[in-house]
């Protein structure tokens, strides 16, 4: 069994390490124009020079949770395409929502700026009840993320395509459900896949539609959200602030007006990083066990090239 692995920008010997031990017997090696043909591909990023080679491939596997580069690239036919399916990144996620979350309810940002000024000024205590968070996306990640601010007494409502049922979570799905999903949200937390049908869906129409004072918090892909409508729904008031970690272009510009944006807080898609043990192993047990006859529709994180994610 040959296995070929094509991650832009990911430090490669450490993986092959990983790789070949978690998978005795197999070749396991880095992508070059012309290599042999591999049975299963590792990728992030690959050029599309790569599919257009590699034509014998049982099985891609994605070194991270969005596929929405790759499936903008000619796939093969008929190739599955597995993505991560959590493999470490959801308490990562959680930590980091309901740390951006929390900041924001209890004023964190207020006080460090205090701290800054040499001043001991109390704010006034407030009520979990006038911050409702609303997640949209109910996925892995998502999923977890609700559960976690739950814990914290926030009321949590979440929203995706299918309807779903989570202990502690008012959830809302499909088209129908939006409107009720954003007018009962004030925080509002991404976490939906990039696809045609998200691109942009935080917009002026959409924000403009969070209940007063309201807070964005983008942790899925910087194309959902529009900047200037961000700015412009900032700079009237309805909106009070935003924590973002994802951005069209990456690493954000520094003539970006994010950077020096008083209500914006960003950080450099850090929120969950991919975790290299974790991520070998799981990908090592789906190749066994694809090696092994298991039918690749029992695996979890298959994409379904129909929804794109
Ligand atoms: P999942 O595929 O498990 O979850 C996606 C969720 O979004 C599902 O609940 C799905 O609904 C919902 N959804 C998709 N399309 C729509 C739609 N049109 N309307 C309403 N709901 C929709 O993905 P993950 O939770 O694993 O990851 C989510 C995203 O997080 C990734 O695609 C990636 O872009 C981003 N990410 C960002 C990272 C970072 O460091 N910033 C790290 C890892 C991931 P349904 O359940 O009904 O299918
Ligand atoms: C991912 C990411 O999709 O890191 O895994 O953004």
């Amino acid at each position: 069994m040959r296995v070929s692995f094509c991650c832009t920008g990911t430090t490669a010997q450490p993986w092959l390490d990983g790789l070949r031990a978690a998978l005795p017997g197999a070749v396991v090696e880095v992508w070059s124009a012309g290599a042999a043909a591999a049975d299963h591909a590792i990728v992030w990023a690959p050029p599309q020079q790569f599919f257009d080679e590699q034509t014998g491939l049982k099985a891609i596997f994605n070194i991270g949770a969005g596929v929405d580069a790759l499936m903008k690239l000619r796939l093969p036919p008929e190739v599955p395409v597995v993505r991560l399916d959590d493999a470490g990144m959801s308490v990562q996620m959680a930590e980091y929502v309901c740390h951006a979350v929390i900041r924001h309810f209890r004023e964190f940002d207020g006080y460090e700026s205090d701290m800054a000024r040499g001043e001991w000024s109390y704010r006034k205590p407030r009520l979990h009840a006038d911050f409702p968070v609303g997640v949209m996306g109910l996925g892995v990640l998502g999923a977890r993320v609700s559960r976690a601010l739950a814990q914290f007494d926030f009321p949590v409502l979440g929203w995706s395509r299918s309807a779903k049922s989570i202990p502690g979570v008012q959830c809302f799905s499909g088209e129908a459900g939006f409107n009720d999903f954003l007018a009962a949200t004030r925080i509002v937390v991404c976490l939906l896949p990039l696809t045609a049908e998200t691109e942009g869906i935080l917009r002026h129409d959409t924000l403009s539609r969070l209940q007063p004072g309201g807070y964005v918090i983008n942790v899925a892909r910087g194309r959902h959200l529009v900047d200037d409508d961000l700015i412009a729904l900032l700079d009237s008031g309805h909106l009070a602030g935003a924590m973002l970690d994802v951005f069209r272009t990456e690493p954000l510009p520094e003539d970006h007006p994010f950077w020096k944006h008083p209500k914006i807080a960003v950080t450099p898609h850090t929120s969950a990083r991919t975790l290299r043990e974790e991520s070998i192993a799981q990908i090592a047990a789906k190749i066994r066990a694809l090696q092994n006859g298991t039918p690749v529709s029992t695996l979890a994180g298959v994409v379904d090239p129909k929804k794109g994610y």
